[in-house]
Order: C-alpha cells, then structure tokens, then sequence
C-alpha cells in the first residue's frame, strides 16, 4: 500500500514506520495520523511481523501536531472530531512491541507519541519537549500524564511549564529514555532491538508487555497478582517447554509461536 506521509517496510520480522514530511519536520497533520493507523493495522495482522520500530529524520522525529492545520479549529469542531482520541491513540493499544527511535525534535504531539511506545532509543542529537504552552495551549495526547509517569513530577512541571527542550542525555538521566546512541548508529540498535524480541515467543511477549504495562494501572499488589497469573500461564505454553529444554541441552531455543 502507497502511502504519502510514512513509509512502511518490513525487514524481516520487524515492521519499520518513517514519518516522512520533510518538508514540515513530520508535523503530525491528520494523514499522517491516518497512514500511521493504517500501518499499524497492517503491522498487528501480519503474522510474519514480531516487533515494530517507528522513526523519523535525522532533524526530526516529529516537531509536533500541524500547527497550520489546527490553528482555525474551535472547541466544537475538536471536541466532536474526538481530536486527538481517534486516531493517535492507536499506538498505545498496538499489541506487538514498538520501539521508538527518536533523533532530532520530538515535540508537543511527537514526543507524546514516542512516549506512546514501548521505550525510546535516542540519537545524541535529539531534543524532547511539551512546547505546548507557548502556543496557548496544553499536551492533549499524554504529555502531562505519561511524561510525568516517565521522569516525575519536578522534571515534567519544568517542560510543560516552561516549554523548554531537554536534550539526549537529559532525558536519558531523567527516565523518559532507554538508551542513547550516536545519530548514525540509531536505526540499527533499533532494528536489532526489535530483531531480537521478535526472535523470541510472541506470546510470551505479548505477556511481558502486557505485565509491565500493569504497572501504570494498578497498585502493586494488584499488579503482582496479574504477573503471577501470566508467569503461571506461560508455563502451559510449548515456548515455555522448548526454552527450558534448549537451555539445558545447551543449545538455542527454536521458539514455535513466533
Ligand atoms: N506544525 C506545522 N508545521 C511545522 C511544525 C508544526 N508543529 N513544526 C515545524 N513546522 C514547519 C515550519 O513551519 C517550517 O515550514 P515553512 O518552511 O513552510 O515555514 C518547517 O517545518 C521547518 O521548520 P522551521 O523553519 O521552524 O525549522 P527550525 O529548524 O528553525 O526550527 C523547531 C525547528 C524548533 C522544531 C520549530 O519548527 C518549532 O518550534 N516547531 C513547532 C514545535 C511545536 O510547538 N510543537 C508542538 C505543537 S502542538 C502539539 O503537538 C500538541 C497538540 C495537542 C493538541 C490538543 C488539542 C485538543
């Protein structure tokens, strides 16, 4: 399928996503949102499919929502669109795992949806902010709620307050990101990344995923009795055979549902 916005590949086991309006540093306008949703369905059906990686340029990931396409709309027009709801929470709902691999600007809505996958690895050029505030509004996909989860209270006050950008290695210390790499060696952590989960039980990972996800939702008890069904429930599973098997014949597993 032919898409204007993104384009979507399949490397073997990984699905890859590229945001790709150069032309406005990948402003998240509403084809955009659509083709990524597309994708994202095509991803999540496609059995041959184990992980995703979703990306962007060198300058940006994403520099936000399109400030042009939304600067006229009214309270009534993006409160019975559902602007923002239909269609960018797709990613937060996609099953298989999705990395985000960030370089250049990850702003307002771009950040947020980086913040929506599983975790980010970041070239050392890049540059995360809620700059909302300086364009008289507020984060309307997560950005007060998951980044405040990610880095805590006093770093997410001071970006959604202030509207400043925090750069790799900031958001590395603070939480919001899993590991920083040099520009040019981003996309291949991240494929290999992905490569290696999607090497894994699908399954299985369907459940870590699922469990860590727990935690956001649930007090800890809560969330320790649902890792505890899961872990019990993965060993009813010919993955969990066959792993155990392999290791103690000394050799690799060869996982069925992948
Ligand atoms: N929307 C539309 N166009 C954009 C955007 C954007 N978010 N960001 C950049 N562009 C365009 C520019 O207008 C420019 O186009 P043109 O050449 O036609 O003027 C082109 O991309 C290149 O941008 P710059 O010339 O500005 O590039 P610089 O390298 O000088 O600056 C920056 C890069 C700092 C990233 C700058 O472009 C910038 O500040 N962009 C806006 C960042 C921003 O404020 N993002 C938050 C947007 S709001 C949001 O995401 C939350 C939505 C929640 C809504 C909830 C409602 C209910």
């Amino acid at each position: 399928m032919a898409f204007a916005t993104i384009e979507l590949e399949k490397k073997g086991r990984v699905g890859l996503i590229r945001l790709n309006r150069p032309q406005a540093l990948n402003a998240l306008c509403d084809e955009l949102v659509r083709e990524l949703g597309t994708a994202l369905n095509e991803l999540e059906a496609d059995s041959a499919i184990g992980a995703i990686v979703l990306t962007g340029s060198e300058k940006a990931f994403a520099a936000g929502a399109d400030i042009k396409e939304m600067k006229d709309r009214g309270f009534v027009d993006v409160l019975v669109a559902d602007f923002i709801t239909n269609g960018w929470e797709r990613i937060s709902t996609v099953r298989k795992p999705i990395i985000a691999a960030v370089a250049g600007f990850a702003l307002g809505g771009g950040c947020e949806i980086a913040m929506m996958c599983d975790f980010i690895i970041a070239a050392e050029n890049a540059k995360f902010g809620q700059p909302e505030i300086t364009l008289g509004i507020i984060p309307g996909a997560g950005g007060t709620q998951r980044l405040t989860r990610a880095v805590g209270k006093a770093k997410a006050m001071d970006l959604v307050l202030t509207g400043r950008m925090m750069d790799a290695a900031e958001a590395e210390r603070s939480g919001l990101v899993a590991r920083v790499v040099a520009a040019e060696k981003l996309l291949d952590e991240a494929l290999a990344a992905a490569e290696k989960i999607a090497g894994f039980s699908l399954p299985i990972v369907l459940m870590a995923k699922e469990s860590v996800n727990r935690a956001f939702e649930s007090s800890l008890a809560e969330g320790i009795k649902f890792e505890r069904r899961l872990f019990h429930a993965a060993f009813g599973t010919e993955d969990q055979k066959e792993g155990m098997a392999a290791f103690v014949e000394k050799r690799k597993p060869v996982f069925k549902h992948r």
